[in-house]
């Protein structure tokens, strides 16, 4: 179903012969970002930080889930130590590969606070900030995208920007480190990224460790792509209870779930999920947020989705005043802990956009020049010769094999 960045590398290296006619090959963020084709979007791009990376030998295998801390990495092994003697006593609620066991779970009592079971968002264990499930600005949107970064996803983005709209993303790690170019467009643009796991799996299901290495890795993954360290994150499928709570506080992360789901990713007929659209669409108007505002659940998933969320957007924004990041709409500012780039108050995006009725100009901080030097830098070697990306992509199959065993 999804290719792996693997497989993407050896579709690269059968590729190759077919290549060596193509002149320039796009390698940097911003040429990538400039293709329209969907299917020369989504051809595997040989970016030099990851095989660098590959030296540590210090990464879990992509789409697989990472139910250990690989031997190698001592770093995130002292880190999961230093946390692990105050990890609430929770079991996991349910078994990897199966099913999570809502129907024995105590619904009424939620001794977990397990939003799978319950929706809960305010920890029952002290010491945890509770979870993110609306905004506090009135007839405002929180607007965000899960599960990208979609290697096609050019259209989609460039639509944003003409609408001078920023939106928090929800990026996969393996995801990232599958489209590592595409993953740096999401900060060219000025959007927020959030971690949203590395292999996507249900995480109240993973032992501590596991829980711990598929939060932690994501993180890493957008760090060695975009050079940012999030602060934000959600958990796939709202999996959540106290226990993956406190790992992800200790990591650093806020929890961020909604309280609108469109079903954009599920197998709902179209129709339907047009008309979850609408449900929200009709709350706005009918002044549902008229104290507090919504945010709503959609995808970077395919073009299914982000179609869907571009045929509503004029909609959304004629219902509701205000859509904002979710960073925007708590003023953080710094969404990173890198504090070179920064994003806008919710008084400043909403004054710059009403301001900008003379048309899209980039304003703001959270511009491009927000975007990593680091990472653009080490990306913007000139297009590679064709003999130079043959070889560079056998380099990236080998890379491939030693970062993600
Ligand atoms: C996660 O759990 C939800 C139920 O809350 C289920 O619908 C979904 O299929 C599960 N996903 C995975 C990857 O196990
Ligand atoms: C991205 O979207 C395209 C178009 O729908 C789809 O074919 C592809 O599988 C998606 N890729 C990823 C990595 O999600
Ligand atoms: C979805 O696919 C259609 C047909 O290829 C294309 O015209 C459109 O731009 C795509 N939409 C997005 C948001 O990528
Ligand atoms: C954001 O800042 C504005 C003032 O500009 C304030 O009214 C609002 O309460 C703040 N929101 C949060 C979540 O702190
Ligand atoms: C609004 O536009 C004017 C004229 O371009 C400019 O001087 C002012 O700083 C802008 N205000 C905001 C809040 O962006
Ligand atoms: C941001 O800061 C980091 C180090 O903290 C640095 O590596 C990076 O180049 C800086 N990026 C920009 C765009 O200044
Ligand atoms: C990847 O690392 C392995 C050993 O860790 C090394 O043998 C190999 O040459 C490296 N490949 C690249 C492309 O750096
Ligand atoms: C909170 C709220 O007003 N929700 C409403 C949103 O719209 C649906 C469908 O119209 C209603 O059923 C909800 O009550
Ligand atoms: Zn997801």
């Amino acid at each position: 179903m999804r290719s792996t960045f693997f497989g993407s590398a050896l579709l690269l290296l059968r590729a190759s012969g077919a290549l060596a006619q193509a002149t320039p090959t796009p390698s940097t963020e911003a040429q990538v970002a400039a293709l329209d084709d969907p299917t020369d979007e989504c051809t595997y791009r040989y970016w030099p930080p990851l095989t660098a990376a590959n030296t540590s030998n210090n990464w879990p295998w992509i789409w697989v889930p990472a139910t250990t801390i690989p031997p190698g990495d001592t770093a995130a092994q002292n880190l999961f130590n230093s946390m692990k003697s105050g990890i609430p006593n929770i079991a996991p609620q349910g078994t990897l590969g199966g099913s999570l066991n809502i129907d024995s779970y105590d619904r009424v009592g939620d001794p977990d606070c397990w939003w799978s079971a319950s929706q809960c968002t305010k920890p029952k264990v002290s010491g945890i900030p509770e979870d993110i499930a609306t905004v506090p600005e009135p007839r405002t949107l929180g607007y965000g995208f899960d599960d990208g970064p979609n290697c096609s996803h050019n259209a989609f983005y460039t639509y944003l920007t003409e609408q001078q709209q920023k939106a928090t993303m929800f990026f996969i790690g393996s995801n990232v480190l599958d489209w590592p170019l595409q993953a740096q467009r999401a900060v060219a643009d000025g959007h927020e990224i959030c971690a949203h796991t590395w292999s996507h799996r249900n995480m109240t299901m993973f032992e501590d460790e596991g829980v711990f290495a598929e939060i932690y890795y994501s993180v890493q993954a957008i760090k060695l792509t975009t050079g940012y360290t999030t602060k934000c994150w959600r958990p796939p499928f709202g999996d959540i209870d106290d226990r993956v709570r406190y790992i992800a506080n200790q990591l650093g992360l806020q929890t961020v779930l909604w309280k609108y789901d469109s079903f954009d990713y599920t197998a709902q007929p179209p129709a339907q999920i047009q008309a979850n659209y609408d449900n929200l669409i009709n709350n706005a108007t009918s002044g549902t947020f008229d104290t507090v505002g919504a945010i709503i659940l959609t995808h970077e998933l395919n073009n299914f989705t982000m179609q869907l969320a571009v045929d509503n957007y004029p909609k959304l924004a004629a219902a509701f005043d205000h859509i904002v990041p979710i960073a925007v709409a708590l003023n953080q500012t710094n969404p990173y802990i890198e504090t070179n780039f920064t994003m806008q108050t919710f008084a400043e995006y909403t004054a710059a956009r009403a301001n900008s009725s003379s048309g899209p100009s980039g304003s703001g901080s959270a511009s491009k020049a927000g975007v990593t030097g680091a990472a653009k830098g080490d990306s913007a070697g000139v297009a590679l010769r064709p003999a130079t990306l043959a070889s560079a992509a056998l380099t990236l199959a080998g890379a491939a094999l030693a970062l993600f065993l």
